[in-house]
């Protein structure tokens, strides 16, 4: 629907005419107009044509006759004019934290500034700090907002999004009329990169009927942890917070108790899911928006989620797989995956030492492994190749697995596999030979080097490393780093089609800076009926924590428990690897 795009032009509009010191009044009836329909939860066009929009408290008839244009032309001609009538980069100053319209108009006017770069050179000179109203506090504040804009690809990864969520939520269930909280928006879907985080608040109303959620925002955003305010009304505060690592953009909504699960739904998303379950509501004359499903004014489902998919006919879907990717059909005939759960989990596949570039010894790991409840883990130091990451020589190798086999022989609770995480070569040999190779319990091969090569070298060294009877599975098959890598141009349906002929299992690196294999090549795999061995590429103890992350990765790929390899028992994963080995 077209609601959020209107409202925005009705704001630009505002805005502009701020900057141009127009009119006050009408100034702020477009202000107004903008939050009107930015509230308004159903399809504002089907609203006009029933004729219920003039009606609606705020919109005048020159707005109506201006949303009346738009759906008639697809733009709305006093909004063109307006545009005509400033620099064309004008505008993007306002996209700076800490930056609005009053600010744009002042150093536009004063300074002539029509761009980041101009405003940039006048903080430089000190002649922003010198503006009335503006001093060395306020520029230095805005030239933080410009650092902010310019290193921020827009998306964070996914444990940066969850330390700023906890940081939140714990400030937030210690405040005074926070009845509930929950986390929405793609960070509750484990999405692999996040744009902003959302996070919800129940609130009882009470006596004074909303005020809670106004002092609810305004602690929110009064927080020390927060660097820039973005928004801050009577229900939602928007905010640029500071974590210990990095600065991320927190959606805050306070919302009544009796909504409360169908704001969850709305606002975990994805937009794509939503739609498709709002279809579903309109067949069954249903209506469905983030206040709850409703039977004409009377409310059918709203204070819990689940309710909401069950009075739609339809069995819960999970918040990872709410992507638009077949789960609404699958919920209504009831054949949506039983995901794979944390609990499953019985151990961990790759993790390093200090022999190699890890920070623990074996015994340590196998201690902290214990507290994870783990049947077995499986040491994976790097092989010689891998030079930057102190790879074990073949000797090294040798004397390691046999100090594994003793410390395990002490070790009571858990079992320690020996393992290695050896280098696919450039020719798609392996670091180690074969002999050496066929000592260890579990081999992952993985490629380090010559990332950037052609498609067709990099998927040749893979698919080679594969009919290698000893690797047990493939390491970070696409080498990509969230946000600073791209991954190899990998053919990954040869690839899938391989690791299923030849009985190699296909790692999940659970690290969230790679998330590798992601969640719909997860899902390939799969459905080619290729195993997915969940690691967290540990290299201290701290590391075995991130296994959450791999298993929300393989969830979001539709795994189930028997889809993964570290779910069997230790018996159970010894035969298995002995499939491909030779008798
Ligand atoms: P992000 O922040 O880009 O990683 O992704 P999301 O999914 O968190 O998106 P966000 O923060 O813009 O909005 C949170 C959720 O709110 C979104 O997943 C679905 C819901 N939502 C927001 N705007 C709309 C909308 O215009 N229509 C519908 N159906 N849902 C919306
Ligand atoms: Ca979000
Ligand atoms: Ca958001
Ligand atoms: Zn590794």
């Amino acid at each position: 629907m077209e609601n959020a795009i209107i409202s925005a032009l009705f704001d630009q509009m505002a805005d502009i005419m701020e900057i141009l010191g127009e009119d006050r009044f009408r100034i702020n009836s477009n202000r107004k107009v903008a939050r009107v329909i930015g509230d308004i939860p159903t399809d504002i066009r089907d609203l006009l044509a029933g004729g219920q929009l003039a009606k609606v408290p705020g919109i005048g008839k020159s707005s109506l006759a201006k949303i009346e244009e738009f759906f008639k032309t697809g733009a709305i001609t006093a909004h063109q004019e307006l545009l005509k009538k400033i620099p064309p980069e004008l505008l993007e100053l306002l996209t700076i934290p800490g930056v609005g319209p009053k600010g744009v108009k002042a150093v536009y006017e004063q300074l002539k500034v029509t761009s980041i770069d101009e405003l940039k050179a006048v903080i430089e000179n000190g002649k922003l700090a010198g503006l009335a109203g503006f001093g060395d506090k306020k520029a230095a504040a805005i030239a933080r907002g410009i650092a902010f804009l310019e290193k921020s690809t827009g998306r964070i990864r996914l444990d940066l999004a969850l330390e700023a969520s906890h940081l939140v939520l714990r400030f937030l269930r210690d405040i005074t009329g926070t009845l509930k909280t929950q986390t929405a928006g793609s960070l509750r879907r484990c999405a692999e990169t996040i744009g902003d985080v959302d996070i919800l608040v129940a609130a009882d109303k009470g006596k004074d009927s909303g005020g809670e959620g106004g002092q609810i925002i305004q602690a929110f955003t009064s927080a020390d942890f927060v660097q820039e305010v973005l928004a801050a009304g009577p229900t939602k505060g928007s905010a640029i917070i500071q974590t210990p690592s990095a600065a991320v953009h927190v959606d805050v909504r306070v919302v009544p108790q009796e909504s409360f699960g169908a704001a969850a739904q709305y606002f975990t998303g994805s937009k794509e899911h939503n739609v498709r379950l709002r279809e579903i509501a309109v067949k069954k004359k249903l209506k469905l928006n983030e206040y709850g499903l409703f039977k004409g004014s009377k409310i059918v489902a709203g204070p819990v989620e689940e309710e909401i998919y069950e009075k739609l006919g339809l069995d819960y879907v999970e918040p990872l797989l709410r992507e638009d990717r077949g789960e609404v059909e699958a919920a209504k005939h009831h054949s949506l995956p039983e995901i794979i759960d944390p609990e499953d989990i019985v151990g961990d596949f790759h993790m390093h030492t200090k022999a190699s570039d890890g920070n623990c010894g074996i015994s340590e790991l196998a201690e902290a492994a214990k507290e994870w409840g783990y049947e077995y883990i499986c040491i994976t130091d790097h092989s010689r190749s891998s030079a930057i990451a102190n790879g074990l020589s073949a000797r090294q190798l040798a004397k390691e697995i046999k100090e594994i086999r003793k410390i395990n022989e002490k070790t009571k609770g858990i079992t320690i596999l020996a393992g290695c995480e050896v280098d696919i070569l450039a020719d798609g040999s392996l670091d180690f030979d074969d002999k050496l190779l066929a000592e260890l319990d579990f081999v992952i091969a993985s490629v380090h080097s010559g990332l950037a090569s052609p498609r067709q070298k990099v998927t040749m060294r893979t698919l080679k490393a594969m009919d290698n009877p000893y690797v047990t599975c493939i390491g970070h098959p696409t080498g990509r780093l969230i946000g600073q890598r791209e991954a190899m141009d990998l053919d990954i349906a040869a690839v899938i089609n391989h690791a299923a002929q030849t009985q190699t299992a296909l790692e999940v690196n659970a690290n969230p800076w790679r998330l590798d294999l992601k969640d719909i090549h997860c899902r390939m795999a799969i459905e080619a009926g290729v195993k997915l061995a969940i690691g967290t590429d540990a290299h201290s103890t701290i590391g075995l924590g991130l296994m959450g992350y791999g298993v929300a990765t393989a969830g979001r790929g539709w795994a189930t428990k028997s889809d993964v390899l570290n779910t069997l028992s230790l018996a159970k994963l010894k035969s298995w690897i002995k499939i491909k080995r030779p008798r």
